[in-house]
């Protein structure tokens, strides 16, 4: 018979209403707890990945992942979340509806690499993936430019092994250089920029998507 997959919520009581003071700060022992949880899944990933990019390098000289970056949400940034999308701030709505608590973001040098290690990372046993958005092929009206995969990753636990969701996102050199910026002055910031230099941004992701195609021929 076939057994049932261990999700987060299933280990945990998590009907709970997440408890947060009014500074935002999570004091709640199940958010620490969930939180270690989902750092496993990133310890679990960036082995799978560290793998990969060593092995390119290794066996076929080449360099397929430039880095990687690994990040937990913070509870900040959970809850900001949550609110914006008006979802009553119970630990079951956070784990079921906030994919990219876990993150890990690929850089790699060229546009191709991207849908190379797309492939890769599908083909990873245990991993399975979720859902996936192709803003490379279709960038974002931002111009924000990446490959992202929501995946369940496999961790074990003393007592269980259980499947933990991640938020896997894969970029170019390029793409990095302008998500990272623009993400600091036009994507988080409370207020707004302006239409001008909102204009200017989207002509920077223009530019920096010809660049990508150009290198990719050179190379
Ligand atoms: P932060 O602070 O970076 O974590 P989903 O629930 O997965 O279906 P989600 O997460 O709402 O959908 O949307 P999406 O489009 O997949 O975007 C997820 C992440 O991509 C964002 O996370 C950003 O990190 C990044 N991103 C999306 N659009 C832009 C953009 O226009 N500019 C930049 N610089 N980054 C972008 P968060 O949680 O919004 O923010």
């Amino acid at each position: 018979m076939k057994q049932k997959k261990t999700r987060v919520d299933d280990l945990i009581k998590v009907e709970n209403f997440i408890d947060y003071n009014q500074t935002l700060k999570v004091e709640d022992k199940t958010f620490k707890k969930l939180m270690f949880i989902y750092s496993i899944a990133i310890r679990e990933l960036e082995t799978k990945i560290g793998i990969l990019k060593d092995e390119f390098k290794i066996f076929y000289n080449y360099d397929l992942i430039d880095h990687v970056n690994t990040r937990i949400k913070s509870a900040e940034s959970i809850i900001h979340k949550m609110k914006t999308r008006k979802i009553q701030l119970t630990y079951k709505n956070m784990i079921e509806d906030i994919n990219d608590i876990a993150g890990i973001r690929i850089v790699c040098p060229l546009k191709k690499d991207i849908f190379s290690i797309k492939n890769l990372i599908e083909k990873i046993p245990g991993i399975n993936v979720l859902k996936e958005k192709d803003y490379v092929t279709h960038p974002k009206k931002s111009g924000y430019s990446s490959y992202h995969l929501i995946v369940e990753v496999p961790i074990t636990l003393s007592r269980q092994n259980i499947y933990v969701k991640a938020e896997i996102q894969i970029r170019t050199i390029a793409m990095d250089f302008w998500a990272s910026l623009e993400h600091k002055v036009k994507y988080k910031p409370e207020e707004e920029i302006g239409k001008k230099a909102s204009k200017e941004w989207i002509n920077c992701a223009k530019m920096i998507n010809k660049l990508d195609n150009k290198m990719m021929l050179l190379n």
